[in-house]
């Protein structure tokens, strides 16, 4: 049977670019990109879908005969404890209606992505376990947690084939991320490459896990490609790229660009990635379906900044004129 995908929340960082990957796995015209409203001279398949409104997403669904669905639409923990409320509201009522249009209409295979935001102070801060006790500390945490045995239970009760990945931060020059504590790792690449200072709201020794773009795209599409039998984790599985401090990466900058400058204001990020771990250990993953990440601070700064000179070079002629 053809695979007919639904990637919702497709304009965010993750989502934009796991789109052009799975159209080039499952072809053009069998991957829908979904979101709020369609990006300016959005190419390719789109459909306007509020994941708030179940009635929508059974619509486009029906409309395409759709197989699998990337449920990609949530709030991210720094944004999400401006409105807590809403932001629980949000990302629970799209879990739901994701989960129970893909039960009522025999989705094959679900995707739903957790991250180590999951993690709290109940956890190992090093090699962090998969089954470590969650207790976390955001409303986005706490929603990716309550999310992650909601996606077991319809496993469980209804055979639901939903699968999912605890992401560290991901870092990637296709798309700006948005509200979250990790975003000072991708912004600190484009202001070396503008040759701006830049104001790191975390201390310089805060280490986190992270992982490139390509890795993160890449083990979702694994996962999600690995035969039902071999996926043992039905909350979530760890995954691992690097863990690195913002001195650790400014260290690395400057080994192209030898006069960054970075000054350190931790603000309330600071204490939500004080909850979380320094680093993951994603064994259950190699196990069950051979993840492997393939990129380290060298090779991840190394494209960053490549690909980023490459952008602002093209959308501004030259670098000069990228700076105003
Ligand atoms: C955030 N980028 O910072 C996300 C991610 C591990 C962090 O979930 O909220």
């Amino acid at each position: 049977m053809k695979t007919i995908v639904l990637v919702i929340g497709a304009n965010g960082q993750l989502g934009s670019v796991l789109t052009q990957s799975l159209r080039e796995k499952f072809g053009e015209s069998n991957v829908i990109a979904s979101d709020l409203r369609p990006k300016d001279n959005y190419k390719g398949i789109f459909e306007t879908i509020d994941a708030t409104d179940i009635n929508r997403i059974k619509e486009v669904v029906v409309q395409y005969q759709v197989t699998q669905i990337y449920h990609l639409a949530a709030i991210l923990s720094a944004k999400g404890e401006e409105t807590p409320l809403r932001t629980w509201d949000i990302n629970m009522k799209t879990l739901f209606n994701v989960l129970e249009v893909s039960r009522l209409h025999n989705i094959d295979k679900v995707f739903f992505p957790s991250s180590i935001a999951v993690f709290g102070e109940g956890a190992p801060l090093n090699d962090t376990p998969n089954n470590a006790y969650l207790d976390p500390a955001t409303v986005y945490g706490i929603s990716k947690a309550a999310g992650e045995n909601w996606a077991q239970y319809y496993f469980m009760r209804y055979g639901l084939d939903v699968r999912s990945i605890r992401y560290p931060g991901v870092i990637g020059y296709q798309s700006l991320p948005g509200g979250g504590t990790t975003d000072y790792a991708v912004d600190i690449y484009h202001k070396a490459v503008l040759e701006e200072k830049f104001s790191c709201f975390l201390k310089e020794d805060a280490t986190l896990p992270m992982i490139f773009m390509e890795d993160a795209i890449r083990a979702t599409i694994e996962l999600m490609d690995a035969p039902k039998e071999d996926i043992k984790v039905r909350t979530s599985y760890n995954i691992a790229g690097i863990s690195f401090s913002p001195a650790e990466v400014a260290q690395e900058i400057r080994k192209l660009y030898p006069d960054f400058q970075i000054a350190y204001e931790p603000d309330f990020r600071q204490e939500i990635a004080d909850r979380w771990p320094n680093s993951i250990d994603d064994t259950s993953a190699m196990n069950d379906w051979g993840w492997k990440p393939q990129f380290d601070l060298t090779s991840i700064t190394a494209t960053m900044i490549q690909k980023l000179k490459e952008k602002y070079t093209a959308g501004s002629k030259n670098l000069e004129t990228a700076k105003s």
